[in-house]
């Protein structure tokens, strides 16, 4: 595995020199400067790739180039923005980057409830927690179709927890699920929220799956010349929210996103901590069914209490069984090689660290902390060298 770290630009708080000492190779970036839609100029790719080399790193994975909404709904200018991601795609090859992760949840990227959980040991973690969405779904938002969908039961739990807000805690959770988490690109505000919801009231499930389809059928003859491995990332939750439909949750929607475009730069970013979340997800077996097209591992763990809620465990421990997924990977990684694959080895990250220890005194971005994803690389590489070992 390469061994990778995110880096949110000349801004953020977590350096390229820190990332360096942490013994990661690979940076994962993008331009988050550029708005959606608007093609990435070889110029600008170069520029940054620069200040990435000058630290003694190099920029092996875009995360993310971020779909229009247009594209997603396939309304407006959708065509146009098609033709911009494909030239995007291009600049990207030129510039030699030849791995690109996206996400297509409608409105909103990753979505947690509370960004600084405390844990026993004094360190914080995100985590989402359903009585919370729920009350902001309910008596924040005032989703109407939100009563229908709910329980009883769930409706009086959500109310009973609002009922313990103060004003303060209602603002922060607000913000923490829609002004727009790191790499999220869009933030709202209420109203802009609540017109965004909308617009997807006549779209269902099949109809957002169609749309993903179409889009990577138009894209396939642009990544296959150009040699770019897309990596869709799943849904964070792996669920619907707002009464929105989300199309990478299960192993069923893997199946027919890879069923109906089968060329391999139709690729996965292999995120365990989002799949996770849902206990009918077999990791392993959703792994192994579509090993050959993972180009980019999230490697975290998250643990469930089986109502609904989750937190960010430790990267070794939670519902995840790491062990299994490190011997996944290099066991695929072994199997590329032997065939004679170029892209044997596959980039891997570790996703959102604790705030821990000198995290604790500065402002980084939430599930981002320096340390806390230093200790995620620390444990997994301790791990995949034990595990290398023994696969063969
Ligand atoms: C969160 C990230 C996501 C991810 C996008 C991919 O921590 O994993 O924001 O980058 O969903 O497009």
């Amino acid at each position: 595995m390469i061994e990778s770290f995110r880096w949110y630009g000349p801004n953020d708080a977590v350096s390229l020199s820190d990332i360096r000492q942490a013994g990661a190779v690979n940076v994962v970036s993008a331009l988050h400067h550029i708005p959606n839609g608007a093609v990435w100029e070889i110029d600008a790719i170069k520029k940054h790739q620069a200040l990435i080399q000058k630290a003694g790193l190099y920029w092996g994975v875009v995360e993310s180039v971020p779909i229009h909404e247009d594209i997603k709904q396939r309304t407006h200018n959708f065509q146009t923005y098609i033709e911009n991601y494909k030239r995007t795609l291009e600049n990207l090859a030129i510039c030699g980057i030849h791995t690109v992760c996206y996400n297509f949840m409608p409105v909103l990227d990753w979505t947690r409830t509370h960004l600084y959980k405390p844990l026993a040991d004094g360190s914080t973690a995100l985590a989402f927690e359903i009585d919370a969405m729920r009350a902001f779904d309910l008596f924040v938002l005032g989703r109407s179709q939100a009563h229908e969908e709910y329980t009883t039961e769930a409706i009086a739990a959500a109310q009973s927890y609002f009922d313990t807000l103060t004003k303060e805690e209602i603002e922060a959770l607000t913000k923490s699920i829609i002004a727009g988490l790191p790499g999220a690109e869009e933030g709202y505000t209420l109203d802009q929220f609540i017109q965004r919801i909308e617009a997807y009231k006549h779209l269902s499930k099949n109809d957002l799956q169609e749309h993903l389809i179409s889009f990577l059928e138009e894209l396939t003859p642009t990544l296959e010349n150009v040699e770019v491995r897309m990596c869709i990332h799943p849904d964070d939750p792996p669920q619907s929210l707002f009464g929105i439909p989300r199309v990478v949750s299960t192993a069923e929607d893997l199946e027919v996103l890879f069923e109906r475009v089968p060329s391999l730069y139709n690729g996965l970013t292999f995120c365990t901590g989002s799949f996770g979340v849902r206990a009918d997800n077999d990791l392993i077996a959703m792994f192994t069914k579509h090993a050959s097209r993972i180009h980019f591992l999230h490697f975290r763990s998250t643990q469930r209490d089986g109502k609904g809620n989750f937190y960010e465990a430790n990267h070794l421990e939670g519902d995840v069984d790491m062990y299994a997924m490190v011997k996944a990977a290099l066991t695929e990684e072994t199997k590329r090689k032997k065939s004679g694959r170029a892209d044997w080895q596959i980039p891997m990250r570790p996703d959102h660290g604790h705030q821990m220890l000198d995290d604790l005194n500065k402002v980084t971005n939430p599930g981002y902390s320096a340390v806390g994803r230093l200790r995620g690389l620390a444990e997994l590489r301790g791990l995949a060298l034990g595990i290398s070992r023994t696969v063969e």
